[in-house]
Parts: C-alpha cells; sequence; structure tokens
C-alpha cells in the first residue's frame, strides 16, 4: 500500500487530560496557525470566524449560538487550527510537481501532503507520465468533457463530495450529476451519520435532528453517547456548561475517559481560565465498544419494570397511544433481556445501570446527543433505534428540552444531503427538479461510498469526480480501495490542499485548485457569499475574506458550472452560465425546488440565518403510518474470543478527518506519535504484551483475508476492557470493505475485531 508510515519512535505519553478547552487550548490554536501563515492572516481569519458577514468555521457542523449571545471569539481551538490550515501562506507551485513524481509523492504520509500548502493551478497525469503538469482550466474542461462522453453510461461515472461543499455548490453537483444522468452521488455522510438518517428516517420519518441549541440549554438530562466533543465539537462544551448552570444533568457513554467529558474549562471566561471548571458528566459509564444496543435495551426494560410497579406513573401512554405505533411487539421482546447478555456486552454493572434509570425517572425532559461511537457499527442502525424507543418511553420526542441529536460532523454535511447530495434522494425531490429544470432524472438509486468501490474494482465505474474530501483515506480496506481508484480511466478532484487521493490515480489524472470557504470569493465584480446549515437545521450565510491562494483558483460553483455546460451544452436548458456570475440564482432556483426553502434570499440576509422545521416537532411523523415507529431490534454485541480485542479507530485531537496536524494527541497525553493502540492496562497483561511493545495490528474477518496495520506501540490506557483504540486514516486499511453496518451500509469503523502481534525489535 502506499503511504510513507510516521515512525513511532519518538512517541512520548503523558498523563490522560481530566479537563478540556482551558487557555492551553488557545495558546495551542494560535501557534498552529502562526506556523501556518502570518500574525495578519491569523487575526483576519480568527476575528472573522462565526461573526456576521464572517466565514461560517469550515471545522465542525456545532450550531452558533444567537448572534447577541455571540462573543467576538466565538471559535474554538479546533476550529481555529482547521481554518487557518486552509489559510496558510505555504503554496504548492508547478515546480513542486516536475520535482516530484507520482509515484514519490505517494510514498509520502498524509500529513506531509498536507503541510506543503495550497494548490494554486490545475495540473495533469496523462496515462504514460509518472508527473503531473500544468494545464489550463478549459483543456481540463474538455478532458473531463471527453471522458464523460466516451463512457458507455452515465453510471459508470462516480460524482463524490464531502460535507464542506456550500449548498449552492452542492445543489450544481446533484443538478449537474441527474442532467448527466446518474444518481451516482456518494458521499462522506456514507461513512458518517447514515445510521442515524436510516434510524431516524425509519421511525420517526425524518433523518434530521430535533432539538435546538435551547432545548439542549434547557434539557433534564442530556445523553452524550459514542462522541468526543471536547476534540471534535469543542463549541458543544459551552452549551452543555448552560445545561448543567441550569440544573440539568449529563450521562456520558465512552469506552474511554475523554476530557471533554469530565470538566470544561470554557476559555471565553476569566473563571474558565483560573478556576476548576464546570464538571460535565454527573455520570459515566465505560462502555465496552458495541454495548450501546444492550445498554437501551436494559434501559428501557428497567422503565418497563418500573412502569409495572407503579402503573401509569412511569411510560408517557398518551404519547405512546397517539402518536406511535409498535409498543406492545417492541415491549414484549424488551422482556427478553439478561442480565447475564447486558454484564456481557456492555462491561456496566446493573446497578450503574439502575442508577442511570433513577436519573431518567426524575427528569421531564431528556435528549440523546451522539456520533460515531454509535454509528460506525454493524448493529448501529438498530442501536440508534433503540436509542429512539428510550426517547419515545417517556415521551421526550417533540417537547422543549428533550429529542434526538445526532451530531453531524463536517460544517455543512447536513445541508449537502438537504440540496439532493445522496444517491437514494426520494422521489418528490426528483420530480421538484424535472418540474424546475424539464428533463427528467434518472429514478434509479445511485451507489454508495462502499458500492461504489465494488463498482471501480469491478469495471462498472471507470470515471471518478471528488469534489472536496479524501476518498481513498476516508473509505475502508485501504489497499482494495486504492486498487480501484488505479483502475479507473479518470480521476479528478476539486481540492484545496493536495492529499493521498491525489496520488492514487487512475490512467488519467487531474487536480482542480479551489477557493476554500475563508476566501474572497468575486464573480462579475459582485463579492459572493455561500450559504450552509448546521447541525441543528440552521441555514446561514458565510463570507470568504482572505485573499485567495492564487489568481487561477476559480470557486467550486464556476468549476461545477463551467464543467456542466462543456459536457452537457445547452441539453436540457439550464442557465449555468448565470449560476457562476450571481449565486442568487442559485438560491432562487433552491427556493423552488427544496422543501421549506421559501424565500430563501430574503430570510437568508438574516445574520441569525433561519431554521428548518422539523416535523417532528409539530407532532408529525412522516413515516408510512403517519406515526412514530416503537421497533423491536434483536440482541447484538460484538464478541472477540480469547487472545482478540475490539478495535474502534478514531480520531486524535490534532487532526481533521483524514489529516493529521501533528504527530500528537495532546488531551489523551500522546506526542509525537500516530502509530500506537491504546489498550487497558489488564489486557495488555492477560495478552502477554508490555507497554510500548512494538506490535503489527491484525485484523480478522470470515473471508479469511488478514489485514495487517504493521508497526504501533502498545500503550496502556484507561480504555473499556477487552477494547483497542487507533487513530484512523491509518487503520483504514484494517476494516473489510464488506463490513458494513446493516440497513445503513456504514463501514464498522468502530467495530474491528483484532489482535496483536508482537514484531521482533532486533534489527
Ligand atoms: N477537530 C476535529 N473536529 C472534527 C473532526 C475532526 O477530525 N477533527 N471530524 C468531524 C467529523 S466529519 C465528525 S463525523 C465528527 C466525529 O466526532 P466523534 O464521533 O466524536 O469522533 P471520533 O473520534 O470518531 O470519536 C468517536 C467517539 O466514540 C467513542 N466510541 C467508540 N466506539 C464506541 C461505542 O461502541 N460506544 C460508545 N458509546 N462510544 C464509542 C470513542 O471512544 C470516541 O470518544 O467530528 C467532526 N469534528
Ligand atoms: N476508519 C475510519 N474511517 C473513517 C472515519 C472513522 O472514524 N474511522 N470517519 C468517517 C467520517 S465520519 C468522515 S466524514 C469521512 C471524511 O472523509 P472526507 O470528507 O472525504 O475527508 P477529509 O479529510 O475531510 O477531506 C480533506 C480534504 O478535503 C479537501 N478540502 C478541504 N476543504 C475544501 C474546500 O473547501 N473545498 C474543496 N473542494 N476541497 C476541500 C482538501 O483537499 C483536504 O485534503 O471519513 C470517514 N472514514
Ligand atoms: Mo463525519
Amino acid at each position: 500500500m502506499s503511504g510513507m508510515q510516521d515512525p513511532s519512535d519518538d512517541l512520548e505519553v503523558t498523563p490522560p487530560k481530566t479537563w478540556a478547552t482551558g487557555a492551553p487550548a488557545v495558546a495551542h490554536a494560535l501557534s498552529y496557525s502562526l506556523g501556518q501563515t502570518s500574525p495578519r492572516r491569523t487575526a483576519l481569519t480568527l476575528l472573522n470566524l462565526n461573526q456576521d458577514k464572517g466565514i461560517d468555521c469550515p471545522g465542525c457542523a456545532w450550531p452558533d449560538a444567537e448572534p447577541e449571545h455571540r462573543p467576538m471569539n466565538e471559535y474554538c481551538e479546533n476550529g481555529a487550527k482547521h481554518v487557518n490550515d486552509e489559510a496558510t501562506s505555504k503554496r504548492i507551485t508547478r515546480e513542486f510537481f516536475e520535482r516530484y513524481s507520482v509515484s514519490e509523492l505517494d510514498q509520502k504520509s498524509d500529513h506531509w501532503l498536507n503541510q506543503q500548502g495550497r494548490l494554486t493551478e490545475p495540473v495533469v497525469k496523462r496515462p504514460d507520465s509518472d508527473f503531473y503538469e500544468p494545464i489550463s482550466w478549459d483543456d481540463a474542461f474538455d478532458l473531463l468533457a471527453e471522458h464523460l462522453r466516451e463512457l458507455d453510461s452515465p453510471n459508470e461515472a462516480l460524482f463524490y463530495t464531502s460535507g464542506r461543499l456550500s449548498n449552492e455548490a452542492a445543489f450544481l453537483l446533484q443538478l449537474f450529476a441527474r442532467a448527466f444522468g446518474t444518481n451516482n452521488l456518494p458521499d462522506c455522510s456514507n461513512m458518517c451519520h447514515e445510521s442515524s438518517g436510516s434510524a431516524m428516517q425509519q421511525t420517526l420519518g425524518t433523518g434530521k435532528g430535533s432539538v435546538s441549541l435551547d432545548d439542549l440549554h434547557q434539557s433534564d438530562l442530556v445523553f452524550v453517547i459514542g462522541q468526543n466533543p471536547g476534540t471534535n465539537h469543542p463549541r458543544m462544551l459551552t452549551a452543555l456548561e448552560r445545561t448543567k448552570r441550569n440544573g440539568g444533568q449529563v450521562v456520558a457513554v465512552n469506552p474511554l475517559p475523554e476530557a471533554g467529558l469530565m470538566r470544561f474549562k470554557n476559555p471565553q471566561k476569566l473563571r474558565g481560565v483560573l478556576g476548576r471548571g464546570t464538571e460535565i458528566a454527573d455520570q459515566f459509564l465505560q462502555i465496552r465498544p458495541g454495548g450501546d444496543l444492550a445498554l437501551f435495551k436494559a434501559l428501557n426494560l428497567l422503565l418497563l419494570e418500573a412502569e409495572d410497579a407503579a402503573p401509569g406513573t412511569v411510560l408517557d401512554h398518551e404519547f405512546i397511544r397517539t402518536r406511535t405505533t409498535g409498543f406492545e411487539e417492541f415491549a414484549r421482546q424488551a422482556r427478553e433481556l439478561s442480565w447475564d447478555q447486558v454484564q456481557a456486552a456492555t462491561g456496566l454493572t446493573r446497578a450503574e445501570v439502575e442508577q442511570v434509570r433513577d436519573r431518567v425517572l426524575s427528569s421531564g425532559s431528556v435528549i440523546a446527543c451522539w456520533a460515531m461511537g454509535l454509528t460506525q457499527h454493524k448493529h448501529g442502525v438498530a442501536t440508534i433505534r433503540e436509542v429512539i424507543n428510550f426517547l419515545m418511553l417517556r415521551g421526550n420526542i417533540g417537547k422543549p428540552g428533550a429529542g434526538v441529536c445526532p451530531v453531524r460532523g463536517h460544517s455543512n454535511v447536513q445541508g449537502d444531503r438537504t440540496m439532493g447530495i445522496w444517491e437514494r434522494v426520494p422521489q418528490s425531490f426528483l420530480d421538484a427538479l424535472e418540474r424546475e429544470f424539464g428533463f427528467t432524472p434518472p429514478s434509479e438509486h445511485g451507489w454508495d461510498s462502499v458500492d461504489s468501490i465494488r463498482a471501480m474494482l469491478d469495471g462498472r465505474a471507470r470515471f471518478f469526480l471528488g469534489v472536496a474530501g479524501n476518498f481513498v483515506r476516508a473509505t475502508p480496506d485501504s489497499e482494495v480501495t486504492e486498487k480501484a481508484m488505479r483502475q479507473c480511466r479518470m480521476t479528478a478532484h476539486i481540492s484545496t490542499k493536495l492529499n493521498r487521493s491525489h496520488t492514487v490515480c487512475g490512467e488519467t489524472a487531474l487536480i482542480l485548485p479551489t477557493l476554500g470557504r475563508s476566501d474572497r470569493d468575486v464573480q462579475g465584480g459582485v463579492e459572493q457569499f455561500v450559504t450552509v446549515e448546521d447541525s441543528m437545521s440552521m441555514v446561514h450565510a458565510s463570507y470568504g475574506r482572505l485573499e485567495p491562494a492564487s489568481e487561477s483558483l476559480l470557486s467550486e460553483v464556476a468549476i461545477l458550472s463551467r464543467l456542466a455546460r462543456r459536457v452537457l451544452g445547452n441539453e436540457p436548458d439550464i442557465p449555468w452560465e448565470e449560476f457562476e456570475a450571481d449565486y442568487d440564482s442559485i438560491r432562487d432556483r433552491i427556493s423552488r425546488v427544496v422543501p421549506d426553502f421559501e424565500d430563501f434570499i430574503q430570510r437568508v440576509a438574516d445574520p441569525a440565518g433561519f431554521r428548518l422545521p422539523n416535523p417532528v416537532n409539530s407532532g408529525e411523523f412522516r413515516t408510512p403510518s403517519g406515526k412514530a415507529l416503537f421497533s423491536a431490534n434483536e440482541f447484538e454485541w460484538l464478541e472477540a474470543p480469547e487472545g482478540y480485542l475490539v478495535l474502534q479507530s478514531l480520531r486524535s485531537h490534532d487532526q481533521w478527518n483524514t489529516i493529521p496536524y501533528a504527530m500528537d494527541d495532546r488531551y489523551r497525553g500522546i506526542h509525537n506519535a500516530r502509530r500506537v493502540v491504546l489498550v487497558n492496562p489488564d489486557d495488555v497483561d492477560a495478552l502477554g504484551l508490555t507497554d510500548r511493545a512494538l506490535v503489527d495490528i491484525v485484523s480478522v474477518w470470515h473471508d479469511g483475508v488478514e489485514r495487517r496495520a504493521p508497526g504501533f506501540r502498545v500503550v496502556s490506557y484507561p480504555a473499556a476492557r477487552g477494547s483497542a483504540a487507533a487513530y484512523y486514516p491509518e487503520t483504514n486499511v484494517l476494516v473489510p470493505l464488506d463490513s458494513v453496518a446493516d440497513v445503513s451500509g456504514t463501514p464498522t469503523s468502530k467495530g474491528v475485531i483484532v489482535r496483536l502481534e508482537p514484531v521482533s525489535e532486533q534489527d
């Protein structure tokens, strides 16, 4: 497989932190930023982050507070690092591509590739060459059009996106793909919150979360499940601090005692800098990976039993009777659970679960927040359905302070879906496109990310265009995925920075450099803005503020409009030129195609933006029965045979998805190395290993193929017994392509059965 391995010899380990986001966090962000760019650009980006007429932080999808409650520095350490990674003063010039062949670049690490700076002009790798060389935009569009036209069917083309795209660019991409004739729009959601969407769609009739920031502030009890907010959604801690101040409680469920779940020091307040900070979790459940289905089944059983003991006092009968179906079957199955099963799956005691039940019984409103710790498991969809059963038992859906809160990843991943980036978009959306643009979009479903890899492998797909993202590093089974990509006739990427997907090339490969969210975007002499939708369905504008990295950069909207025009001409009749010249003209079309976007142009002028309604909050469930569904979920858990562990692949504190910013994981006390595997000290002993031993991680799967990630240091860490944790994307090689969640097809990145094989250090 390609890619240099970052050595692990300089590893230093310090005790994990027990609190997150104090003053040192701000200092770290500033030092990273100043390493990337000038003090002036740093100040310009940071002062504009999440402000009225400013840059929407291209980091995570956590919502902004209302403008009047937004401090001047409404950003977090990791958002600051992230936006300054984009604002870097470093540039990749044509000399760079003369100096390094593609094969050489392919040996570089993810970190090194990213550190080379912003891409500045379009480049092409031709079939018989090992070098990228400059190409004009015009020639690049011609080449793309030529490759698209020679396909036997539009379905041989794949259009991948990550949730970095604005609403406007996303709308154009799906419009182009469908006018071209395919629904092949795989996206990062397939690897991310797809399980949440699947579970909520089945049971509640909506794919989106139902709570607002206000709900979170007011809630009596908030669950934070399978989520590391101190690192991945730091501003969520400000919200949880408010929940606590208002008298609410927090229960955290995680195999790792993550710093942000324990204690928070608010960097925006003097008290936060100097004091002890706020305790976040009132109760921490250190669960085994994949044990959450059992935990929520157990809680549901305890609630049913509490109702038996005091009829009419525990369940919300009115809600169950009038708003739901399936309760009887659910309850019958819930009572079959045994506590031995719960203990084996969760590693928790009955007393711990009963303590949570008591908190629930004393709470009028409950919210469940979750992220990748639930979605990336084989039974992720069933687990989330069970969480929804749990909320519905006491009517905790659609009332203030209560509801479902899948915490999204990329800043506009939710908006991209709203705009139709979905390989299985509903027919009603396709019909609306047809009414507006006068062509018939294909109704056959497209391929998701995993199916796209399968299609490339067996030659059913031959053209890959990635708009943002890093497909080969985000997807599972790295060796297989790389082979699939290399078999394409053309791979092309619209990107801001260099990454591994550019070095794993099809026969012909293109890199098309684009403006980032922070760059000023002027079309026809007029400054443009774009819009995004956050995790709580707030839609608002984002304005680029920095001088673009090069004069040759085009915006995503411009690239997609020109490409579409070159490929499709005037057939169907879509005003691509107008779209490029004035983004309001795209918003106008969005307002007529996408539900709930009426008067989009006027409404988005409000600095606070506007909130898309969630039907659940007005008691409307868009399921076939018109009611919310209680589901009966089979008991399932992850059992590792003796001598094996359940490995989860996760993010360090110092990376953004596939891109490590530094070799550290500050809150977990890991320094100068990423090839580490965190294991409970008792498991280290039981496996006959020692702290810092050098091991290969080997995964086993019923296809009999042995997948190996070589050269990791064992670090004794307070992880749940029987579990291990190591960083993504270095461990994606261990996740079999076919190991996906039921229903959603999401790779099981948090549930891989592995053994640790000692490596001799003689030589
Ligand atoms: N700084 C920064 N911010 C980011 C990102 C980033 O890379 N860097 N990525 C963005 C994206 S795209 C996303 S999707 C989000 C991801 O946000 P998270 O979901 O917080 O990301 P992960 O690092 O994958 O962490 C998963 C958490 O789930 C826990 N976990 C693992 N398995 C289980 C399990 O079986 N049960 C339970 N209860 N817990 C489990 C892990 O210990 C870990 O705390 O963050 C977004 N924000
Ligand atoms: N094993 C394992 N695998 C995982 C996960 C896991 O937890 N474990 N998490 C999964 C999740 S949740 C996700 S969301 C995916 C993430 O997968 P992706 O979204 O595909 O990956 P990113 O690392 O966010 O993509 C980074 C690249 O995006 C480009 N980029 C950045 N900003 C812009 C922009 O404004 N415009 C354009 N055009 N390009 C831009 C840059 O070139 C950069 O190199 O990975 C998934 N894969
Ligand atoms: Mo994600």
